[in-house]
């Protein structure tokens, strides 16, 4: 693969060429994918990275003393080493593959929930939330006892800090808070809520499934216990993803789920656990998964996040200002603080009418509640329509997105 490292500024062109599927079409048109925030591309290193996994040293990791196992344990274990240095943890022992975000959530709700929560504890969430940082909540808070508080927002997606200090108490446990919203794309303050968190003694968890892929993540400087990501919306494959956790933390919770490689020891009567990171990793993992996830991170890496960032607010804010022109038109979330997502309603025009006429254009973008439906009740709409860009995203595309909802307006009217 070239390098891109060594460009003078970002040339869209050059990362575009590295990810194959951009060429398609689809319906007769240019593919225009602005579907990235449920999934984004990947480039041709990731898919390499499969495919050599498979066709050169497929094994059986860990357990394995020949070469093919010995090769790709190797690999798997530099993936660990490469995410702890891209989340800035300061141990691989802290790094725990997971299938991706919604695992690691539950991984934290069911071992450290059930070890330290008991009725009468609160749980604190935000109003911003996918249901994978809902769901294992309500299941953990109905086998404990333990309730759940929600911090609100504003009418523009942004969390109520105020409110949230007031919520804080000797009872909170754990606080549990998306980074980037999935729906809106706001961020939140998450640095100034683990602080106040930490002072009434609670655990922070940080879903970072929006913000890994655009913002500068150093889990070491933000102070967090957990945090969690999927790989897959960080150009890497569905089914590879991580949980960060404090090791001390860690070290005190039981495994998730038993099975091979977690164990240290097991007879009829009982089983002692492996060290970290393995006591959480029972059974065979997504080793080529994993594996091509490195490729994925090193990308990112050698493309510079910076630029990446710079490249992508250029496209929010032209997207964001060009939008607004059309009749009827209304962002949601329209704030300052925000990761490359623009989602909006149009009056008098269902999202999913929208979602399907864009696709016939070759557009593809997210319709719907976007797993966060108490959001979507919070702001009384049923639903929006999403379009989230990446690195490989063109002001032309845009364009593209716009001229789209023109012919969509007016149709619709
Ligand atoms: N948390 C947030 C903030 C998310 O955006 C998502 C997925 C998840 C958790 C769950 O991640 P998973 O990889 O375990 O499924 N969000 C979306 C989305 O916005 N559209 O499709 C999936």
């Amino acid at each position: 693969m070239e390098s891109v490292m060594n460009l003078s500024r970002f040339d869209v062109q050059k990362i575009r060429d590295q990810f194959p599927i951009l060429t398609r079409s689809v319906k007769g048109h240019p593919l225009v994918y602005l579907d990235n925030a449920a999934t984004s591309q990947k480039p041709k290193a990731v898919i390499d990275a499969l495919t050599d996994y498979y066709t050169g040293y497929n094994a059986n990791i860990h357990r394995g003393i020949h070469t093919l196992a010995e090769e790709a344990t190797a690999a798997f274990e530099r993936t660990r080493e490469t995410v702890r240095s891209f989340i800035g943890a300061s141990a691989v022992e802290e790094i725990i593959f997971t299938r991706g975000t919604t695992e690691s959530i539950n991984l934290v709700a069911s071992s450290w929930g059930r070890t330290n929560l008991k009725a009468g504890d609160e749980i604190i969430l935000s109003s911003l939330e996918h249901h994978s940082n809902i769901v294992p909540w309500h299941m953990i808070a109905e086998a404990t006892g333990a309730k759940i508080k929600v911090v609100p927002i504003n009418d523009e997606g942004e969390f109520q800090f105020d409110e949230f200090e007031k919520l804080l108490s000797a009872k909170t446990k754990i606080v549990s808070v998306v980074h980037a919203s999935n729906a809106l794309g706001v961020i939140n303050p998450v640095k100034k809520i683990i602080d106040a968190a930490h002072r009434f003694g609670a655990v922070v968890l940080i879903d970072g499934a929006q913000s890994t892929v655009h913002l500068d993540i150093d889990v070491t400087e933000l102070d967090c216990d957990f945090f969690a990501f999927s790989g897959h919306k960080v150009y890497g494959p569905t089914g590879a993803g991580v949980l960060y956790g404090r090791r001390t933390l860690l070290e005190a919770m039981p495994p998730f789920q038993g099975g091979g490689e977690m164990i240290r020891e097991v007879t009829y009567e009982k089983t002692t656990y492996n060290d970290l990171p393995y006591k959480f990793e029972a059974g065979t993992p997504n080793i080529a998964d994993t594996i091509a996830l490195k490729a994925a991170l090193d990308f990112v890496t050698e493309t510079g996040k910076a630029a990446i960032r710079a490249h992508e607010d250029t496209l929010l804010e032209y997207a964001t200002t060009e939008l607004k022109k059309l009749p009827g038109l209304k962002i949601h979330g329209d704030v300052e603080k925000k990761v490359s997502v623009v989602s909006f309603t149009i009056e008098g025009i269902h999202p999913q009418d929208i979602g399907i006429l864009l696709d016939n254009q070759g557009i593809a973008v997210r319709t719907g509640h976007h797993c966060a439906e108490p959001l979507m009740n919070r702001l009384c709409i049923p639903g929006t329509s999403r379009a989230s860009f990446a690195m490989y995203n063109t002001l032309e595309e845009i364009d593209s997105l716009v001229r789209g909802l023109q012919k969509v307006i007016k149709m619709m009217r």
